[in-house]
Parts: C-alpha cells; structure tokens; sequence
C-alpha cells in the first residue's frame, strides 16, 4: 500500500520513509501533507502511524454530557452556543439540582457511566465554590464514576474570578473530585486569528500553561483544535506543533480532537469556497495530519456529534480511534447546525465501528480499556 515509487511521484518520499521509521514529521513536513493532491496517500501514512499503535482498535466510552450553562462572559464571535447574559432569549443556567438530576436519570437507566463530561459557559457570577459542591455532590452520587470537567478557559476564568492562581483553582477541583479536563477552548492557537475569533478568551500561552499545570497535579487532559473558518493550513500545523512541544514537556495530554467549524447560527461570516461540500476532504485530511503531525499523543478523536455519523467512522481509516460516545444530550454542536442524533447507544456505536472494519473496546474518561458487556456480566 505505501509504495514507495508512487510517494516518490507525489514528493512525499522523506514523508514516508520517516513515517515508517517512526521518526517526526517537521512543520515542513506538515505542510506538505496539507498540499498533496491524494489524499487516500495522506490517509494511508495515517492509517499506517494509527494501526501501529492501535492495531484496528476504535475505543468509545459510555458517557453523558452536561452543559451546567451556556451564558459566557467570553462573546466568541464563532460560537453559536453562547449568550452574553441571563436575559438574553436561549440562555439556560443549570442548578445544582437540575445537574444531579441529569445524572439520576442517566444512572436509572441500564448505561452504567464511564466518564461524566461537565462544561459551560464561562459565567459572570457562578463562584468556584458552586463548582466544588457540585463535583462533591456528583462523587457522593457515584464515587466510581470518572469525571472529566472543565477546559482550561474555564479554569482560568475561575481564577480571575476568585483572584487566585490557575494552579490553585486546579488544586481545588481536583481536591473535589475532577480526574480528567476535556480540550475544548484551544480554538487555533495563531495570535491573530484568535483576536478575530476569540479576542476575550484565554490565550495560547495560557491555554497551553494550564494544561502543563494540570499534567504536573497528575490530572489528565486532551486538547483540540477548530479549524475551517479564518485560519490558514500553516496555521492549524503551528497549533498541531504547539501541543506537541507541550506534550513532551508535561506528557498529560491523552487524546487530540480535531473539530471541524460547524457555521449555523454564527456571527463569523465565511466566505462561500470555505463553506461548501468539499469541506468532507479537508476534515478527513486535518485528521490523518494531526496523526502523523502529533506522534507523542496517544488518540485521536472522530468526534462524531461534529463529524456526523457518516464522516465519523470514515476518518477511523484516516488516522482516528476514538469515536467518543454515548453522549445523550449536546448542545455546542447542535446550537451550530450539527445534524446528528443527540445520543447513541452502545449497540449502536458498536455496530458502527464493527461494520466500518473496527474491533470495539469500550473504555473510560481517561482511556483505561474497560471489559466488554459480556465479560462483566459473567464476573458477576
Ligand atoms: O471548545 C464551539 C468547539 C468545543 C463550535 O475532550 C465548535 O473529550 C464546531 O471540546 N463548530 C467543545 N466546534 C467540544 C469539545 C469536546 C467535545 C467532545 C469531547 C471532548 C473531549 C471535547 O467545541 C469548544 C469549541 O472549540 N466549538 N463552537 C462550532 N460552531
């Protein structure tokens, strides 16, 4: 399949032989891959780097997502999930109660979490007290259950909040129950597209600092990265080299997802060559570069609430082994247009993988592989 006079045709020969060497790609390289005509020759190399790790292994973990509030003092210009206040039409603030109660009636059914995925808005008012009681109360729900909480904009927003540092705001979250941080919020890293994009929000530097300090508490992280708006294919292979320098720092980062711009109901107007069905190619072709791009992170994401169903188990042969999961209610991506359901079941995610040519392995927050249905029920 790699055949090595048809890389030579393509350019991509160094490419190649350092992929199957294992050796890193440079920037160069990356940008190369972005510029190649075939991109079954990109997706190969990838599937190539992913098998090698994972053999045909796709992991999904069975989880329910809860958005405690989507009022945000940020204002992104690209996202069409939040609302600058209270009285604004479509903002929803959770009470504590109304979270539990997300998690009772998850629990009451035959699921059995493995991960609970708490984010929000980044709110005027909520203290990070609110936040302490509510991850206490969760634990004391279910002390088993693995909770992945909180992206780095929040945690630093929490500290300019309370006026303590980001590290100490980990502490406390951590101290309360908080395992794992989603990667949300990394946007492109690029200073100035995110002045367009996101000029309230945490900085690069600051994103990728608080990532590092979560790692050194031993809390594990992913990381991501929205591509397809403002931003320039040199700019998406500077935010995939940004992770990568931090991650063979602090190593925490466990999965990378890449999270292709969904534009309903946005303020950022795209011009229409960035909006069209071509756009299937351009997000099958950032995943298989960010696999081979981000050698020292062990998974890559087909998130497929972005993805769509359709595209999701597509990009398992570009690079991708995780599809996350069962989810059961979303809102980020909904609130922007995404057409897919806002869950799925087990079997469902489970024949999707098998029918795509994958071995399933259900796993939790942190990626630890769990035993499969049957395997548990004959332990019992
Ligand atoms: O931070 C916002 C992005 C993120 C849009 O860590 C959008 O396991 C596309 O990070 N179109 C939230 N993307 C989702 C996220 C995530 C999801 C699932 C699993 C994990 C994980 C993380 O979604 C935001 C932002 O980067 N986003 N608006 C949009 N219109």
């Amino acid at each position: 399949m790699l055949d090595a006079k048809y890389y030579a045709n393509l350019g991509l020969s160094s490419i190649r032989e350092k992929v199957l060497a294992g050796e890193r790609l440079s920037h160069d390289d990356g940008l190369a891959l972005f510029a190649c005509k075939d991109i079954t020759a990109v997706g190969a190399l990838a599937l190539h780097a992913r098998c090698r790790r994972h053999g045909h292994k796709t992991f999904y973990v069975v989880n329910r997502q809860i958005n405690y509030t989507n009022v945000c003092v940020n204002g992104c210009t690209f996202c069409a999930f939040r609302r600058d206040s209270e009285a604004e039409p479509g903002a929803f603030s959770l009470s504590l109660e109304e979270v539990l109660d997300r998690l009772r009636a998850a629990d009451a059914t035959p699921l059995h979490l493995d991960e609970l995925h708490i984010v929000g808005g980044c709110h005027p008012a909520r203290p990070l007290a609110w936040f302490e009681t509510m991850l206490q109360k969760v634990r004391a729900f279910n002390p088993h259950l693995p909770l992945k909480a909180f992206t780095a904009v929040e945690i630093e927003h929490f500290s300019r909040l309370e006026g303590i540092s980001t590290l100490e705001v980990l502490q406390r979250l951590q101290k309360s129950g908080l395992v794992m941080m989603p990667g949300g919020g990394a946007e492109i890293f690029d200073e100035e597209v995110r002045r367009q994009i996101c000029p309230h929000k945490a900085d690069a530097a600051s994103w990728l600092r608080i990532a590092g300090e979560a790692h050194s508490l031993g809390i594990k992280t992913n990381c991501s990265m929205l591509f397809g708006h403002l931003e320039s294919t040199e700019h998406r292979i500077d935010h995939l080299c940004r992770l990568r320098e931090q991650q063979d720092k602090s190593g925490g980062f466990t999965c990378f997802i890449p999270l292709p711009f969904l534009t309903e109901n946005s303020r950022l107007k795209l011009p229409e060559d960035k909006i069209g069905p071509q756009r299937g190619l351009d997000q099958l072709r950032t995943v298989a570069v960010s696999r081979l791009m981000l050698d020292n992170i062990p998974h890559i994401k087909a998130y497929w609430i972005m993805l769509g169903p359709k595209l999701a188990p597509v990009a398992l042969w570009y690079g991708a082994d995780d599809l996350d999961g069962t989810i059961v209610e979303e809102h980020i991506g909904h609130m922007a247009g995404a057409q897919s359901a806002q869950g799925m079941t087990i079997a469902e995610l489970e024949h999707l993988i098998r029918s795509s040519g994958f071995v399933p392995v259900r796993r939790n927050a942190t990626f630890v592989p769990l035993p499969d249905a049957q395997e548990r029920t004959e332990a019992q």
